[in-house]
């Protein structure tokens, strides 16, 4: 532990890296930090009671819903509305963004909020680590008016903060504000984040690669000969391959050792997986905070612009190094060739 430093502390600490900072940030962020203990509880305990299994509904995406998916999205949408500090929310569990407030705006609140609830809600039955992932930015619509799609609809890169909470061996929120990546690690005793990793950079290179290498077939012919690279039997290679199915530990594991993490597009999913707005954009951002770097494969995620709130995008993310070194293998194709 680092001079034993809180996360409450810290949020509070770093407060005046903002301009005119209001308080506004700190406390949407302190509203997190309880949303994620409370969801961290549950989790836990997953195993032992009746919570486990399938909740019997479908999400607009057509995915199943498990039912601490939706717990875990009750907890934190019920968190940041009803702490009133913030103008709209948007979540993946979510068929459209909430508008707090209402039509009558008697707030002037300036941030709003995306999360994916629990990324790798699959994993939860067989007790592997999920996380929670959470995008902020600072609306562009006029105070005191009903926030609109375009204030959700913004590029990655006009993201305030980002962060991950992933509920593994031990539970970690890692955040960026924008100058720099930490992260803090939970005494489940006092129920206490203290700051375990400060300053967090990706290695320039590394050695693991992380992918559904069970979709091979279908994908692009840039995916197959960048895997081959990986593989063979050369300078440092080959890689190791490591891939839990959970992103947020996917990233959390590469970030610290050094890798790449990829959910290119298939003929199975030309789109993708992962979605821009709840997954990729503050995965990006934590990237990029730490020296990494994501692309869709041929372009920086944080500056696509957006078109719908559910969209999917492919994602390549990890070691700068690595990445280049992917991007470099997807330019031999152009990007709507046949595969
Ligand atoms: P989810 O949001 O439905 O949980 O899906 C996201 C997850 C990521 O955490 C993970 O990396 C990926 O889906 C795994 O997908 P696949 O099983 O296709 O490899
Ligand atoms: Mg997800």
């Amino acid at each position: 532990m680092t001079n034993h430093i809180t996360l409450g502390e810290y949020i509070i600490e770093n407060q005046n890296d903002f301009q005119y900072s209001s308080g506004e940030l700190s406390s949407l962020l302190s509203s997190i930090k309880l949303a994620a203990k409370v969801v961290n509880h549950e989790v836990n305990k997953a195993g032992l009671v009746d919570i486990l299994g399938n909740a019997g509904n479908t999400n607009i995406q057509g995915e199943d819903q498990q039912k601490l998916d939706i717990y875990a999205n009750n907890v934190f949408m019920k968190t940041l509305i009803d702490r009133d500090i913030v103008c709209g929310v948007a979540s993946e569990e979510e068929d459209d963004f909430v508008i707090i407030g209402g039509k009558k705006q008697t707030h002037d609140h300036k941030y709003i909020v995306l999360m994916d609830p629990l990324d790798g809600s699959s994993n939860i039955d067989v007790n592997v680590s999920v996380g929670t992932i959470f995008s902020i930015y600072r609306r562009i619509s006029p105070l005191g008016t009903p926030v609109t799609q375009e204030d959700f609809l913004q590029a990655g890169n006009m993201q305030v903060a980002a962060g991950y909470v992933v509920y593994g061996t031990s539970t970690m929120l890692v955040y960026t504000t924008g100058n720099g990546v930490n992260g803090f690690t939970l005494n489940p005793a006092l129920g206490v984040f203290y700051l375990s990793h400060p300053n967090m950079k990706f290695p320039k290179d590394g050695k693991i690669y992380s992918i559904n290498e069970g979709y091979y077939i279908h994908f692009p012919q840039g995916v197959k000969d960048y895997l081959k690279y990986c593989q063979e039997e050369e300078d440092n290679r080959p890689y190791t391959s490591r891939y839990i199915g959970s992103l947020v530990s996917d990233f959390h594991r590469n970030m610290i050792k050094g890798g790449i993490y990829m959910y290119p597009t298939s003929s199975k999913a030309p789109q993708g997986k992962l979605r821009l707005l709840y997954e990729c954009n503050p995965i990006a951002f934590l990237a990029e905070q730490a020296d990494g770097w994501a692309s869709d494969g041929y372009k920086r995620i944080l500056e696509i612009k957006p078109t719908e709130l559910h969209q999917r995008v492919p994602i390549f993310v990890g070691s700068k190094n690595m990445v280049e070194k992917a991007e470099e293998f997807m330019a031999n194709y152009p990007k709507d060739a046949k595969y």
